[in-house]
Order: C-alpha cells, then structure tokens, then sequence
C-alpha cells in the first residue's frame, strides 16, 4: 500500500490520531480468531463523532474501505483487517454522556467497555443486564454491532432488548439519530434495529442510549452433575417451572477438563459426563424451590450431584468453571460453531448434532457448552497440535456445511450471538433466504452506497 492515502488523510484531518506501528496494525488488524493475518492500511483513533463523520466522508471520497473496531473480541472476524483497509477503532470515544433517572437510560460513546456501564448502572441503583466473560475487553458499540447475548439471555435478552436509542454515521457519511430513547413510535420503519447485528456493515456505531432496569436479586449459585445430554431439558424445564432463572448454562466434562488445567478448581470429588450452573434469587422462597426441583432431578435420574454457593467467592468459583472455557481453549486455535435452534427443537437437533459429530469428528477434541436455555449450543472443535490450521480448518468447513444442513432442516441459525463476519459467511444462506440476503443487500446499497463499510463480512460484495 502507497503513503498517498495517508498523506491525503492526514491532510483531511490534521486532528485525528492515526497509528502505522507494524506492532500496531498487527494488534488492531486481528480479533479472536486468529486465522487471517492483519494487514490494514493504519489504524484511526477518533475522538469525537464529528470526527468519525468526517473520516467516513473522506473514505468514499478516496475509495479506502473501514473496518470498525471495538474491543476486538469478535469469535467471526468481523473486525479482521487483512487487505490494506482502515481500522476506525473508538478506543478513544468512551465518554458517559448522560443519565436520566426517569427514563432510566444511560447514553455513552460507543467505545467505552460493557463492564463499565455495568458499573455505571450499579451506581445509580439499576441494572444493564447484558453480561459475558469478555465484559472487560468488549465494547458496547461492538456488543450492539454483534446483538451479543451471554449468560443472562434467559432471563433478560440480547443486547437488541436494551438499545433505546443510537447514532450511526452511515457509510454514506450520514450522522443519523435513531429511536430518540422513546418508548413508542410508531413513525416508519425502526432503522435502530438495521443498526444492531449488522458487524459494521452499514456504518459506525457512535453513540447509544442503553435502557437500564431494575438491579437483580441477591442470588444463589448451584452447579449440577448430570449423567447424559438427554437430561439436560428434563433439568431446564423442572428448574424454570418453579422459578425465574437468572441463568442456565451448561458444559461438558471435556469443558471441565480445560478450565480446571486452567487453574479452577474441581468442584466434585467424581467427574460426570454434563455439568450445569444455574442463578436464582436467594430468598427463602426461591431456595426452597430450588431444593424441591433439585429433588425431583435426582429422583428421576437425571442429576448425579450438586452443589449451592454458600457464599460470593463460591458463587464466583462455580461462575468460573463455565466462563473460563473460552479462554481455557484459547491455546488449541479452536475452530467454533455458534448455532440455535427454537428451545422446543433443542432435542431433536441435539441427537441429530451428536450422531453428526461422532461420525466426521471422531480425531478431534469436540468440547461442547452454552447457553441450553436460549436454544444456543457452543461447539468447539480443538486444533491437533501438529496439524496445520489450513488443513484443520478445511476440515472442519466440511463438517460445517454438514451442520448447516442440519440446522436448516430444524429452522436454526448458524450464528446465534457472535455474527457472521468472515467465518461463518459461506453459510449464511443456511439461515436467511435468498430474499432476504437480497433485502439485505439492498439495505447495504441505500447506507453504505460506495461499499466502504467492512466490505466481505457477513456477504460478498456485488
Ligand atoms: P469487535 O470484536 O471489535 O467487533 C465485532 C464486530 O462489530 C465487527 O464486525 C466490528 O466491525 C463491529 N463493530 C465494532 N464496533 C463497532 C461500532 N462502534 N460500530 C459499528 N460496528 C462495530 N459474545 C456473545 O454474544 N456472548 C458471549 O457469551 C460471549 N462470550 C465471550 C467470551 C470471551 C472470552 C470472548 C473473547 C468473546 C465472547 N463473545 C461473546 C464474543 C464477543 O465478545 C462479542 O461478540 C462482543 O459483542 C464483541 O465486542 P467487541 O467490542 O470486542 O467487538
Ligand atoms: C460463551 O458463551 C461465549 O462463553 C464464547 O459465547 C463461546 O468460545 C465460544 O465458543
Ligand atoms: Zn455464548
């Protein structure tokens, strides 16, 4: 790539902070997944919104493709810059720009970190409900980009539930103000929600008014032992009969195996084939509950063991045995499914998943966990160590288009909250029709008319 674009930018705006490092571009031009190598134009760090509008502007006027980038802990590659784009990364835009207590919204630039406005939230007495493992490192315009999900998708939703309102400069250069935090409007089409799972496709996210709620209960933490995949809907459907889950997460023994190489610690002296961690209130009530569904579990066979916090470091222990998978895995180059099913179809598609397995992966670590509660399945696949990630990949695409299939017979999706991005885009016409794809296009077309805005994630170009 020449200087030229980058003497015409600096020249755009002598203001904006601008990285070229190798060191740089190779930190900025990758996310978790680790496959492509980054290769980015220079790195844009922004600090206002009138500054990203005046970035996209100069970026159609010069043909440079952007690649938005938050807290690049993407699983689909959706913030990869690996052919000479611009990364606009909004590190530098994390200003808090409002609290309103009767709206009970919170307004932020898209930069600033999920943990933060969790924080925020606790200040003033209410809950942002949105939580996962990478809170730390994720941002929020990111997390609006991807409808990120998480642990707590049982109980509250995904990002989408909590956006009242959000600014997008759109590819075309626009700054538009959609859903203004109102409760109804009926005015048109709601263009917030073209915003929200759309991986910078369309624009950048700058802005957002996030709807806050009421803080959770105190809560209680149990972790179950169950003998086999058959057990765990009989276990969901006892426990959410008799009460509101705050959470319902589950992992196998192979999950276990990693977290605990990991550094946790084994919560029982026996392994078992399946584990769950489940949240519910605390009180008296709710507890007694718990025992009589925990009961009926073992009466019927389908919980070995279990366990209930005693207090907020055991709690924090049995969390940590579910959220430490990903990056207990992190060294094994994982090659990761993210599907869904309807929570009524997870039985069927789950013995058809598992005989589908068996049969195309019987030389990998297959680790399985997720979100069983949401219909939402998380299946890595481990990288043998001496095996070259092209070749594994190959493989696993094989399978994945298998697994498509699959998912298309029981009406599923192949991205249930991480996105499509570069990973999953051969298969996206698993779960959206031919015109619906079409639609989306279109939708690209009117926003991002120069096709500047992440160009060849979730589809190809034209
Ligand atoms: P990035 O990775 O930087 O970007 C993701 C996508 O959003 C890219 O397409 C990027 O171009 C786009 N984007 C980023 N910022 C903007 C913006 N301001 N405007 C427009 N587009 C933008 N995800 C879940 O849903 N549930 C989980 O439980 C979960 N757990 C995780 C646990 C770990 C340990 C890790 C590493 C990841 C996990 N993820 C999970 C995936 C990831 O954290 C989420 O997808 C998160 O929402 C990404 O946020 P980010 O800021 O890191 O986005
Ligand atoms: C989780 O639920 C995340 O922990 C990450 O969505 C899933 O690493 C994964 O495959
Ligand atoms: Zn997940």
């Amino acid at each position: 790539m020449t200087d030229a674009p980058l003497t015409s930018l600096r020249a755009a705006l002598p203001a904006l902070r601008l990285l070229t490092d190798p060191a740089d571009l190779e930190h900025y031009g990758r996310d978790w997944t680790r496959r492509w190598r980054p290769a980015p134009l220079a790195i844009a760090l922004p600090d206002s919104a009138a500054q990203v509008q005046a970035l996209v502007r100069w970026a159609n006027a010069e043909g440079v493709a952007i690649v938005p980038s938050g807290g690049r802990t993407g699983l689909s590659g959706g913030a990869v810059a690996a052919h000479g784009e611009l990364v606009v990364s909004l590190e530098r835009m994390q200003q808090v720009l409002g609290f309103d207590a009767v709206d009970r919204t919170l307004t932020v630039q898209a930069g600033i970190a999920l943990q933060r406005v969790q924080e925020l939230a606790r200040e003033h007495g209410l809950q942002y409900p949105v939580d996962f493992a990478a809170r730390g490192s994720c941002s929020i315009g990111g997390n609006i980009a991807t409808n990120a999900g998480g642990i707590r998708v049982v109980r509250y939703g995904n990002t989408r539930e909590w956006i009242a309102g959000l600014k997008l400069v759109t590819g075309g250069g626009e700054l538009l103000e959609l859903g203004r935090a109102l409760v109804k409007n009926s005015s048109g089409y709601d263009l917030r929600h073209l915003a929200i799972a759309s991986e910078g496709t369309l624009g950048i996210i700058v802005e957002a008014t996030l709807r806050l709620t009421d803080p959770p209960p105190a809560t209680n933490v149990m972790l179950l032992a169950l003998p086999s995949f058959d057990a765990l809907m009989q276990v969901f459907s006892a426990f959410r009969e008799r009460l509101q889950l705050q959470a319902f997460e589950f992992f196998t023994d192979v999950a276990l195996t990693h977290v605990l190489a990991h550094g946790a610690q084994a919560p029982f002296a026996e392994t078992h084939p399946y584990y769950v961690v489940t949240e519910f209130a605390s009180d008296a009530a709710s507890e007694a509950e718990a025992m009589a569904a925990f009961e009926q579990c073992m009466a019927s066979g389908w919980v070995s063991d279990g366990v209930i916090s005693a207090s907020d470091a055991q709690a924090a222990a049995l969390w940590r045995l579910r959220e430490g998978i990903t990056e207990s895995l992190a060294r094994h180059v994982p090659y990761k499914n993210d599907v869904s099913v309807r929570i009524s179809a997870m039985p069927a598609f789950l013995a058809d998943t598992q005989a589908l397995l068996a049969e195309h992966y019987p030389h990998f670590e297959v680790v399985w966990f997720g979100h069983i509660g949401d219909g939402n399945l998380h299946i890595n696949i481990l990288k043998p160590e001496n095996m070259p990630q092209e070749a594994f990949v190959a493989d696993c695409e094989r399978v994945t288009k298998l697994l498509a299939d699959v998912l298309q017979r029981h009406s599923g999706s192949i991205s249930a909250e991480h996105g499509i991005g570069l990973v999953k885009k051969p298969y996206l016409g698993c779960t959206r029709s031919a015109a619906e794809i079409a639609a989306m296009r279109g939708i690209k077309a009117v926003l991002d008319p120069n096709g500047i805005m992440n160009p060849g994630k979730l589809f190809d170009p034209d």
